[in-house]
């Protein structure tokens, strides 16, 4: 039996769309759209495409030919995802070029081309090729807090390892190059940290299916540990009860659309053509919360996981805290190290600001209402941390103000400072956005925060926060 397929994701011109429209109308309401018109003078959109709008192989062999990136084989199934191997661009090229020799002089021999379909994905490729500028991020996804983060600092450094070389490419960063011939899809998942994507085809043609959150639990088992992997597969009512009842969201993302993927709906995704696309995965002020919500919902099946060896455990937290870093890729210091380097970043560049906005002007300013919004987000948050007593009384982050201003990470922190107040001043210029809930929160910062104070606990963001802007 087919899904029942309850709408189609809208297509609006990203041209006639404001920033703040945006805001309101899908990052606020998290909500898919496509935009069309972003991509016109993207230098990827010319370089990577043939005149028969085809993939530009060649172009890609020459001039990438010896990166190492992940392939993975669509039809192996390895634990929740597809089994992955490495190889060069050249090799993969190689490959794919091969299969659709193939495919040309025995078109019916698609079945048996089906089990080698590869797919190139998850290539860092601004990270490494930081000259060759692809394209230009669309404005509407420059208030991405997790790219700029990782521009400076890592999310999570296991004490227990040193970082090779190849590490340290593939936890950079989250943008990457997507390359796969028709045929090739990614199975059903929900993204990494519960952050928004973007992606956005450079040739060829995508079919997406949506489930938003309010029904993603349709699609797990009665034990709401397993979900299902192929929504197209047969799905039997004893693995997952709900399933038919599922109402779906689809789109046919053309070339040069872009398509913006909401926090936490799950969604499968079909190459219908030889197509490359660049996506990018990020959060800011809007979806924080459902970050940390995550983290919560990971935090407790991995301690469920190991509650029979607490007794015979020494550092039974310590312990969740290492397995949680390990599944969903961050724990609970490097969230809270992440939003506490954020808040003084928001919290200096507010300071910057002040004598700029004197008297009731500074309330009227779009880019100060940016900054007290992302904080106002960041409280609310840390508010939630606090409660977490388990993970509070067992660990203590000493992260202060100081270290970060003046210590070896003066000229990363600076940059970082600089590197945020970019977006916020551009989103300011062109848009004259204000997003809802940040003006009557805030008030006039007063003070600079005090390079003295040491961060230890959620609790001490809040009342720098607090302080600084004198809620209460
Ligand atoms: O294009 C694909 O195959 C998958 C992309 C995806 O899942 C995403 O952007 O979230």
């Amino acid at each position: 039996m087919g899904l029942k397929i309850g709408g189609r994701v809208e297509k609006i011109d990203g041209r006639t769309l404001s920033y703040n429209q945006f805001c309101e109308r899908f990052l606020q309401k998290n909500e898919p759209v496509v935009l069309t018109g972003l991509m016109d003078d993207w230098r990827a959109c010319r370089d990577w495409v043939n005149h028969n709008a085809q993939p530009n192989l060649h172009f890609f062999s020459t001039h990438f030919g010896n990166s190492t990136v992940q392939v993975v084989e669509c039809s192996k199934k390895e634990f929740t995802d597809q089994a992955r191997v490495e190889m060069s661009v050249s090799e993969f090229i190689g490959k794919w070029s091969k299969i659709s020799a193939e495919e040309t002089s025995h078109p019916s021999g698609s079945a048996e081309n089906c089990q080698y379909l590869l797919y190139l994905k998850d290539w860092h490729f601004v990270k490494e090729y930081p000259d060759y500028v692809a394209y230009s991020t669309p404005l509407f996804f420059h208030d991405d807090w997790l790219n700029l983060y990782l521009d400076t600092y890592h999310m999570h450094r296991n004490p227990d390892t040193t970082y090779q070389e190849k590490n340290e490419i593939n936890c950079s960063d989250y943008r990457f190059v997507y390359m796969g011939a028709k045929g090739t899809w990614t199975p059903f998942h929900a993204d990494v940290f519960r952050s928004y994507s973007w992606s956005a085809n450079v040739c060829g043609k995508k079919k997406w299916h949506f489930l938003s959150p309010s029904q993603c639990h349709l699609t797990f088992d009665r034990n709401m540990k397993n979900c299902v992997y192929d929504i197209f597969a047969d799905v039997s009512e004893k693995q997952c009860p709900g399933f038919r009842k599922a109402v779906w969201l689809e789109c046919t993302q053309e070339e040069k659309e872009i398509i913006f993927v909401p926090s936490g709906w799950h969604h499968q995704v079909h190459n219908e053509a030889d197509t490359i696309s660049i996506n990018h995965n990020w959060f800011n002020a809007y979806n924080l919360p459902l970050v940390w919500k995550l983290l919560v919902k990971d935090y407790n099946e991995a301690k469920e996981y190991i509650e029979d060896i607490r007794d015979i455990c020494d550092d039974f937290e310590g312990l969740c805290q290492r397995n949680l870093a390990a599944n969903t890729g961050m724990n609970f210091s490097d969230f809270f190290i992440f939003v506490t380097r954020f808040s003084f970043a928001n919290l200096v560049i507010l300071h910057n600001n002040i004598k700029d906005f004197p008297g009731p002007l500074f309330r009227s300013c779009n880019h100060i209402r940016k900054l007290i919004l992302n904080l106002t987000s960041i409280k609310r948050v840390a508010l939630k941390m606090q409660s977490m007593n388990d993970w509070r009384e067992n660990s203590r982050i000493s992260l202060d103000f100081e270290e970060i201003a003046k210590g070896q990470n003066l000229h990363s922190y600076l940059g970082y400072s600089s590197a945020l107040d970019k977006p916020c001043q551009t989103l300011h210029l062109q848009s004259g956005h204000c997003p809802s809930g940040s003006s009557s929160d805030g008030q006039y910062p007063t003070s600079k925060p005090d390079p003295n104070s040491s961060h230890q606990f959620p609790c001490d963001v809040i009342h720098l926060i607090r302080d600084f802007l004198k809620w209460d």
